[in-house]
């Protein structure tokens, strides 16, 4: 027997740096490979259970993911710094999303249509396609993994999941819990190590059938030149640049307080972050100051946690830097919290001054950062807001219904909020965006069949002669 010799890599606690958390074996890529091929040979068998079993072992995850809330946040908050609460949210979410995907193994899975002949019946039936490659960001280290893996199976699917190497040590946790839960070995499989090597090797494998990615737009157009070609199924989430419009009939306080949450949440390290917020002009002084308010009532450390690493850190400063140097006025924050050596903190940022071809304008920042611009009216806010690359979500602040229904028409985004925060997602409920921010297979409720399923169309004769 040949001993293999994995690269070790520490994972480091981003609310003190100091503090090493773990460590992490990082797969060979000759190892990732021989995990391919396992997951490819247990499809034949994962595919013909029945699917009432295949869900069965979800729900149970989903109570051993309960059971075990409690280590499962505690780890994955040391581990990428969200707080303990945040990640208590998420792992509640995660058991339902496995629950929700549980009972789709109840589900139909096909229809009988009419035929033109008396003779013949004609139906379809969904099936799987093989093994799946899920390659998840750290920003989400349950959730994200949990919603592209749990349909994944359920329709009869093998999984490859590579998690973040940032989100390393909570993805193996999740993966020992499908373990406990009896899923069958090589059905579900974990590999860790970076993007660029064991990520690589998933793009490139033949026995991988279709690749589920949510993170960057630059690692997505990598994976796009990568696999592309190849007849492989892509589901690409990519990033956003999510914009608010408060128009003057609003409710202040509640455009506010959720303009701030969508911005700040997670210290806005969500692809569905509030970024630039249209005001009215007629309440912009009066928002400005409600928005101020509510970003001072966080409390760094406390219901704010730390950026998940040193790489984001220095990201989002210098995106800061970058808006003063383009003469962007800085109202609030702006700063780190501590000392980095104490702990990845950024102050709760909120610009004005802010012209729509600035970078902070423009780009997706991922950090506690906030851009104010006034506007004339509400068609100069929609304007603006669907300038844009990206078309992840976006919300309107409003009481007056025609323009609510106007924004949900001509929005160009895949998730409209109205009197709402711009992020959040619900399992049932189809998730994605438009233009650069998606490939346009959405993940999630009943959408996520069509993604990691195809069609089977079936004609039997009924006549002997
Ligand atoms: C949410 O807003 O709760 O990576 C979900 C992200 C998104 C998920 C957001 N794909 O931030």
């Amino acid at each position: 027997m040949t001993t293999i010799i994995r690269e070790m890599r520490e994972q480091f606690n981003p609310a003190k740096p100091s503090e090493c958390i773990g460590q992490i074996e990082l797969f060979t890529l000759d190892e990732t490979k021989a995990v391919v091929a396992r997951a490819q040979k247990a499809f034949e068998g994962w595919k013909n259970t029945s699917s009432i079993a295949r869900g069965e072992i979800l729900r149970v995850t989903a109570d051993l993911l309960e059971q075990n809330s409690e280590k499962v946040a505690e780890m994955a908050s040391r581990e990428m710094g969200k707080t303990k609460g945040e990640m208590l949210g998420e792992v509640k979410r995660g058991a339902s999303i496995l629950r929700y995907f549980a009972q789709e193994g109840m589900r139909a899975t096909g229809e009988v249509l009419p035929s033109t002949s008396e003779a013949k019946v004609l139906y379809t039936k969904r099936v799987p396609l093989g093994v799946v490659a899920a390659i998840t960001p750290w920003n989400f280290p349950v959730a994200i993994p949990l919603w592209k893996i749990a349909p994944a199976l359920v329709y009869g699917n093998t999984v490859v999941w590579k998690p973040s190497i940032e989100a390393a040590l909570t993805g193996k946790l999740i993966g020992e819990l499908f373990e406990q839960a009896g899923m069958p070995k090589n059905v579900l499989n974990v590999v860790q190590g970076r993007g660029s090597k064991v990520g690589q090797v998933l793009l490139e494998a033949p026995e991988v059938r279709a690749i589920t990615f949510t993170g960057s737009n630059g690692v997505g157009q990598s994976i796009l030149n990568t696999a592309g070609p190849t007849n492989k199924k892509i589901q690409l989430e990519l990033g956003g640049k999510n914009a608010a419009i408060i128009l003057a009939d609003a409710n202040i306080n509640r455009a506010a307080r959720l303009t701030i949450e969508g911005a700040m949440k997670q210290t806005g390290q969500r692809c569905t972050a509030t970024s630039r917020v249209y005001v009215e002009e007629a309440v912009y002084e009066e928002i400005l100051e409600h928005l101020i308010i509510e970003a001072k009532k966080i409390e760094v450390g406390v219901t704010m946690g730390p950026v998940s690493s040193k790489g984001q850190y220095d990201a989002i400063l210098s995106a800061i830097e970058q808006a003063k140097s383009d003469g962007a006025e800085l109202v609030l924050g702006g700063c780190p919290t501590k000392d980095k050596s104490e702990g990845y903190y950024i102050d709760p940022t909120i610009f004005t001054n802010v012209t729509h071809n600035m970078a902070i304008a423009r780009e997706e920042i991922f950090g506690p950062v906030l851009a104010v611009m006034k506007v004339k009216d509400y068609e100069e806010a929609i304007r603006l807001s669907n300038d844009s690359e990206f078309g992840l979500s976006a919300s309107i602040y409003t009481n007056n219904i025609q323009k609510a229904f106007d924004f949900i028409e001509r929005s160009e985004v895949g998730l409209v909020q109205v009197n709402d925060e711009t992020g959040g997602a619900e399992p049932q409920a189809p998730f994605g965006g438009m233009k650069n921010s998606s490939t346009g297979a959405r993940e999630q409720g009943q959408a996520a069949k069509e993604f990691f399923t195809v069609f089977k169309t079936i004609t039997i004769g009924t006549q002997s002669i």
